[in-house]
């Protein structure tokens, strides 16, 4: 009971009872937690600012701003690894041609070819003879053949060795021609012609050396047969004799 108040008491009541000795002051309580309505009013808040948060982002996303300035190029970065090979490509055009080269080593021999036609140069022919023929009015010694492919002129060439029995008192005379027929020992331009003089001492082996030619024309091709031919002119006699000659026909195209 504290000074100047009153205390009824009831009868049959305790006695009043004196009051114990005031304790000691408490100690200070630890902060007691804020009233549950302060409590409450934070989370609103706290739910409010979530709130907020959530539609400032949808509003970002859903209404984005306009876009801002190209920012500055960045670091180039490190060089990456190496692709894989590519398919090939297609084959270029062809370049120019190059410069000559140097001669190469002369090759092996080939085989030999088949035989040409006849060419334009000159044909000939040839006939050798050692034989003693007695001269009995013209007689023929030799002959040579030669075949031509075409028109144009044959040169024919003879020489001989004859022997002449001469007799003191007596002409000896030989005549030789190359002529186309066998027969023929014609006095022409183109015979060769000897003499003996009757004065000459006798002598069975007078050695004569005629040297003749003569040209003939040919109108084709064909084979050609030229003769040489031996007369005793003066003094035909038993001793005059052939002993041997060689004949050319040559050739020459028109
Ligand atoms: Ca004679």
């Amino acid at each position: 009971m504290y000074e100047g108040e009153s205390q009824s008491s009831e009868p049959g009541s305790m006695p009043p009872q004196t009051p114990p000795p005031a304790a000691p002051a408490p100690a200070p309580a630890p902060s007691a937690p804020p009233p549950a309505q302060s409590h409450g009013r934070a989370n609103a808040a706290l739910v409010a600012a979530v709130i907020a948060l959530a539609i400032a982002l949808i509003g970002i996303v859903a209404f984005p701003g306009p876009e801002g300035p190209e920012g500055p190029q960045g670091v180039e970065g490190a060089e990456g690894d190496e692709g894989p090979e590519g398919d090939e490509g297609a084959d270029g055009a062809d370049g120019a041609d190059g410069s000559t080269g140097p001669q190469g080593p002369q090759g092996a021999d080939g085989p030999v070819g088949p035989q040409g036609p006849v060419g334009p140069g000159a044909l000939m022919s040839y006939a050798n003879i050692t034989s003693t023929i007695d001269l009995v009015d013209c007689t023929n010694v030799n002959q040579v053949t030669i075949t031509v492919p075409q028109a144009g002129k044959v040169v024919v060439y003879a020489t001989a060795y004859m022997k002449v029995d001469h007799t003191v008192g007596q002409v000896d005379g030989l005549r030789m021609v190359v002529d186309t027929d066998p027969t023929a020992c014609t006095f022409g331009p183109n015979h060769w012609q000897q003499d003996i003089p009757s004065s000459y001492p006798s002598d069975t082996w007078n050695r004569m050396t005629p040297m003749l030619f003569n040209l003939f024309e040919v109108n084709g091709a064909g084979t050609y047969t030229f003769y040489l031919n031996a007369r005793m002119y003066y003094g035909e006699g038993a001793g005059d004799q052939h002993r041997s000659s060689n004949m050319f026909a040559v050739f020459y195209p028109s």
